[in-house]
């Protein structure tokens, strides 16, 4: 009886762990623009900058946890084998030169090998490419604007969260992160943000670009990234901003050049008569002297 429960117990483990694991190969092997139920890790990197995010990261990750497991082994065999019982007469010592050098050397060459990695990643993210496409975002209390320049056809239009009506999650639309209007960009272009506030302090950051800035109001901060794989790419405001902070989605659509053209055509007649709001005028003009 005992052992038929025991059984049944490590089956129904087994088979929680299958569902939540199981799940992660079929998740991963198609890019999901957005966190998954059980997903572990990151999500997978579409331009570069994030893969090399996530690359840096796996490093720290090691160094970290061999630094914790040697910590904790020390302790242990400490409390181990000099505890009163084991050593009843402790020894006198108060130096030791080499272990003292080696406690220094040894940590200093651990944060030049963490730094070489953080430096490089850094000059990566701040050199910025020539941008084949410069697109100006605008935080506001509580959605995003984008305003496309006049090589593309000087357009500018609200990206508003969809309310829960709305949403319909059988042409994949996702509830607190699908938008009325998606900002798109090509494929495989080095795409340019310029990004600035209109209110209040917000940020725009997408994890599968390893894009994150501040929209500050009256500054202009940029961004680029390049992603190599079409989408649709989802991210937050990222910098408490309000009552609704947690409802001004960030959506990117990454298409190829031809559907892109195709969107830009559309775009200019849609968005021709219905310019971003007056806060964004105003904002846009202070920001531009
Ligand atoms: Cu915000």
């Amino acid at each position: 009886m005992r052992l038929r429960r025991i059984g049944s117990a490590l089956m129904a483990a087994a088979a929680l762990t299958g569902a939540v694991f199981g799940s992660i190969p079929g998740a991963l092997a198609e890019t999901f623009g957005h966190a998954e139920a059980g997903q572990m890790g990151f999500q997978p990197a579409v331009t570069p900058i994030a893969a090399e995010i996530h690359s840096f990261h796996d490093l720290l990750l090691v160094v970290i946890t061999a630094i914790s497991v040697f910590v904790l082994g020390l302790l242990v065999y400490v409390i181990w084998r000099f505890n009163e019982r084991s050593n009843p007469t402790p020894s006198r010592t108060t130096h030791h030169a080499m272990l003292e050098v080696a406690w220094t050397v040894i940590p200093v060459l651990i944060l030049v090998v963490i730094a070489i990695p953080s430096f490089r990643l850094l000059t990566h993210q701040l050199t910025m490419p020539k941008a084949d496409l410069t697109v100006k975002v605008t935080g506001k209390q509580w959605y995003w604007s984008y305003d496309y320049p006049k090589e593309e056809g000087d357009f500018g239009f609200d990206s508003i969260i969809k309310a829960d009506k709305d949403v319909d999650t059988s042409k994949g639309d996702i509830r607190l992160l699908s938008v009325d209007n998606e900002a798109v960009v090509p494929v495989n272009k080095t795409i340019r943000f310029q990004v600035t506030a209109a209110d209040v302090i917000h940020s725009f950051v997408v994890p599968s670009f390893g894009i994150r800035i501040d929209a500050v109001p009256g500054r202009l901060n940029e961004t680029w990234f390049k992603a190599e794989r079409e989408g649709i790419y989802y991210g937050q405001c990222s910098k408490i901003c309000g009552k609704d902070h947690a409802f001004m989605p960030i959506a990117v659509r990454v298409v190829s050049e031809q559907q892109y053209q195709a969107w830009v055509a559309d775009a200019k007649k849609k968005f021709a008569s219905a310019p971003t709001d007056t806060t964004f005028a105003e904002a846009g003009a202070a920001a531009r002297q």
